[in-house]
């Protein structure tokens, strides 16, 4: 265990869990759109999964808030090489929206999709399992607009360009669609653990 803070700001402790090329951004949370942050109100969102499912559906934000509620405490990696340890967001896992929509055994893969058009790509088998949440508050309180509230995709063991900000859908493949970073160079699963920034990596 190190303290790697001592008198400015509060004392960090953490488990030497940095992934290789990544910095502790300590208490920065900084924000990387490649949009224009949207003016989306909670009653505006909604949250559909739709493609290789028994029963595609749409969720209100009051229909999304009545399934199960659930936290992840942890970190997360971003591909620029900033890292923030001991995070808090609180929503819903994403296995509650999709036991309900059922994917077909042939379904692989997601792409996840915003309210403003970003994309990006996912095995299924990283949304599943407990790994994968839509996240509307971050540290008890609603996620900022420019954090990608009202709600946001959170798959915090990959890279953090996979946690789509302002979530409108999954769309569940039976084969690898190529989201908006992933067709401009990006690793198709993106694993910090090892270092999988670019294709090829
Ligand atoms: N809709 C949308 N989601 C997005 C992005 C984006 O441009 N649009 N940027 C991604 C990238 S590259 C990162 S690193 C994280 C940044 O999230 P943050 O701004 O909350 O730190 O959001 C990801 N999700
Ligand atoms: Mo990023």
């Amino acid at each position: 265990m190190n303290v790697t803070r001592g008198f400015t700001g509060r004392p960090r402790v953490h488990n030497e869990a940095l992934p290789p090329g990544q910095y502790d951004a300590g208490d920065d949370w900084p924000v990387l759109s490649a949009e224009v942050t949207p003016d989306l109100t909670p009653a505006e969102w909604s949250f559909r999964v739709d493609g290789l499912v028994e029963e595609p559906r749409s969720w209100t934000w009051d229909e999304a808030h009545a399934l199960p509620q659930s936290v992840y405490e942890g970190d997360i990696h971003c591909v620029t090489s900033w890292s923030k340890f001991g995070v808090r967001f609180g929503g819903v896992s994403l296995d509650a929206f999709l036991s309900v929509v059922r994917p077909h055994v042939s379904a692989t893969h997601v792409v996840a999709y915003s309210h403003t058009g970003y994309t990006t790509n996912l095995p299924l088998a990283d949304v599943t399992g407990g790994r994968a949440w839509i996240a509307w508050e971050y540290d008890g309180r609603p996620l900022t607009p420019e954090h990608g509230g009202p709600a946001r995709l959170l798959v915090p063991h990959l890279y953090f360009w996979k946690s789509a900000k302002w979530i409108a859908g999954l769309r569940v493949l039976d084969h690898e669609e190529a989201g908006f970073w992933e067709q401009n160079g990006y690793h198709a699963r993106g694993n910090p653990w090892e270092e999988q920034r670019y294709s090829g990596d």
